[in-house]
């Protein structure tokens, strides 16, 4: 398609920068760490790197708690390694694209800093401040000014007795939401993006982008949390203001400069609704969004930490929908891992008997539909979930917060800490599985999260000669989408929708077809298709067998394909 954008054929890899590679032997990635693997990325065949938060930070939240937007955290290393790994980035023909966190600074930035010291600094209006709700005293139980639950558990205000006024913080008390109502604000985050990009980056994924609007009379939402905490989530997710803020940040920032960008929305709740507003080229916001309908299908009652099994016509159902939604107008991501969900092969595979199978039926799946794929550092490995044994192995603070308030409120803790197995974050962040040495190969110092002791067998030097390797599938799916045009723009038809393990479907461009079938079971499974199909080249599998005989397909377990009719 001569007027698609980049793009529409990249893949991005996502770079956790903390857990890639580590070169000082501080236990902790950096940089040049990053720098010195940078032929893996370019092995694998990807476009673009996205990386996650580099700057100074008291790293609360692994960096996403930022101090000085305009500088690199020492624990990474200096600006000057920064340049040399954008540098080298660029020298193997990949683009580099940062972490936006500006729904919330740290609460160490000089701007909250100056914001908390009194109530009429000039920075005061930066932030969230409310007094205490009457008729309560500051400081008493029920005295926050609304009943907000925070992500991170407990209520999303923290009283701050310098001025004895609460402040908002929808994530961690050490993440104060920025104000974004103040022209002030704007402009700040505006220059500083500009100042990145002149350094020669190239775009941005923006951290929770569908929070900065809230509704300014900050009302109550319905009581659903514990301890009688409610749901702000309808005040403060695409707001009254969003799409404003966002076609301003684009005129601002990107309008009239020379190069080729990309913008992502990180944004949690989003409906394909607002998906298709916020990526119409025709509106001036954003290339596309991330969406988190596919990762909330096995959530239950009780939320993530409260897991269920997934029932795959409920993923096949949902996943279509978004490709239907944004066929016409607007984009895509397709992602099934980063750095805050549990790993895939784990998730909705198989990580015992069928892993190499299951990541690769998983891999296919994703990166044959319309939009842009997102593989997270260890994806291309088929890196599995970790089998932390007490709450002491655990960084996160999401997970650690979770567990103390369920725990005080009389949960049993060996049922917390099953659920944060399964779902917590730090199942993404273990270090790198580079090679089956001590380490895995990470670095030389103690890994500040203990390294999956299963590197000895899963890490990347051992699948780099076996064509048979999730690598090379992963690699070989990259290389479709950049050969073929149909797996970049092509028409999305879903097939099968109701076989409850069996994923299909056929991409069509120009005449050209590709047909994807998927056994996402441990079981043998059969279904129909046009028989057309019988005598159709096979263009990738991940299994020995692939038979059709007149549109009878037979499967193998986690068995997958992809034919070709043109
Ligand atoms: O995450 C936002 C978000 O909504 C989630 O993915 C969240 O971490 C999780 O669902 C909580 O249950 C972004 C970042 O990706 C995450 O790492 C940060 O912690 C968060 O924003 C705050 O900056």
């Amino acid at each position: 398609q001569p007027n698609a954008p980049w793009w529409t054929s990249a893949v991005v890899y996502q770079v956790y920068p903390r857990s890639f590679a580590d070169s000082t032997g501080d236990g902790i990635g950096d940089l040049v760490g990053i720098t010195s693997h940078l032929d893996h990325l370019r092995r694998l065949g990807v476009d673009v790197v996205w990386l996650s938060p580099i700057y100074l930070s008291p790293q609360a939240d692994n960096g996403y708690d930022i101090s000085d937007y305009q500088a690199v955290d020492p624990v990474f290393g200096t600006l000057e390694d920064f340049d040399r790994l954008l540098a080298e980035t660029h020298a193997r023909g990949m683009r580099l694209v940062m972490d936006l966190v500006v729904n919330h600074s740290s609460d160490e930035h000089p701007w909250f800093v100056e914001s908390r010291s009194s109530k009429d600094n000039p920075k005061r209006d930066w932030y969230w401040w409310r007094p205490a709700r009457e008729p309560f005293a500051a400081g008493e139980p029920g005295a926050e000014p609304t009943n907000w639950e925070s992500f991170f558990s407990g209520p999303s205000w923290t009283l701050d007795e310098t001025t004895g006024e609460y402040y908002l913080h929808l994530f961690d008390r050490k993440q104060p939401d920025l104000n974004w109502e103040n022209p002030e604000v704007r402009a700040a985050v505006h220059e500083m993006m500009r100042w990145w990009l002149d350094r020669g980056v190239d775009g941005f994924r923006m951290d929770v982008i569908n929070l900065i609007s809230k509704d300014p009379a900050l009302p109550d939402g319905a009581t659903t949390g514990a301890g009688g905490l409610g749901n702000g989530f309808p005040h403060y997710a695409t707001g009254p203001r969003v799409h404003e803020f966002i076609q301003e940040m684009r005129r601002e920032v990107f309008d009239g400069r020379e190069g080729a960008f990309l913008t992502v929305g990180e944004m949690p709740g989003v409906t394909w609704e607002d998906a298709r507003l916020f990526t119409d080229p025709a509106r001036g916001e954003l290339d596309m969004v991330f969406q988190f309908e596919h990762v909330s299908l096995d959530h239950g009652p009780g939320g993530k930490f409260d897991p269920k099994p997934l029932d795959l016509r409920d993923l096949k159902a949902s996943l279509g929908r978004w490709q239907t939604a944004l066929a016409d107008t607007g984009w895509n991501s397709l992602y099934w891992n980063n750095h805050d969900q549990p790993r895939v092969v784990s998730r909705f595979g198989d990580d015992d008997r069928w892993w190499r199978e299951s990541a690769t039926a998983l891999a296919t799946v994703l990166h044959l539909h319309r939009g842009t794929p997102y593989v997270y550092q260890g994806e291309e490995l088929g890196m599995t979930n970790a089998p932390f044994a007490t709450v002491d192995d655990l960084r996160d603070v999401e997970s650690l917060n979770h567990y103390r308030a369920s725990v005080e409120a009389g949960q049993d803790p060996g049922e917390v800490l099953k659920a944060l197995r399964a779902m917590g974050r730090d199942n993404a962040r273990t270090p790198m599985q580079w090679d089956a040495s001590a380490n895995a190969g990470f670095g030389d110092g103690t890994p500040w999260l203990a390294v999956n002791p299963n590197h000895e067998w899963l890490n990347a030097a051992a699948q780099y000669d076996d064509p048979r390797s999730v690598f090379h599938h992963y690699r070989a799916l990259i290389e479709l989408r950049h050969t073929l045009p149909v797996v970049a723009v092509g028409d999305f038809t879903m097939l099968l929708a109701d076989h409850p393990h069996v994923y299909a479907y056929e991409r069509s461009l120009d005449g050209t077809r590709l047909l994807v079938v998927a056994n996402l079971h441990g079981t043998e499974q059969t279904c129909e298709v046009d028989p057309v199909w019988d005598d159709a080249d096979v263009v990738l599998t991940n299994s020995e067998q692939g038979r059709i005989e007149g549109g009878r397909v037979a499967l193998r377990p986690w068995e997958a394909f992809v034919r070709r009719l043109s």
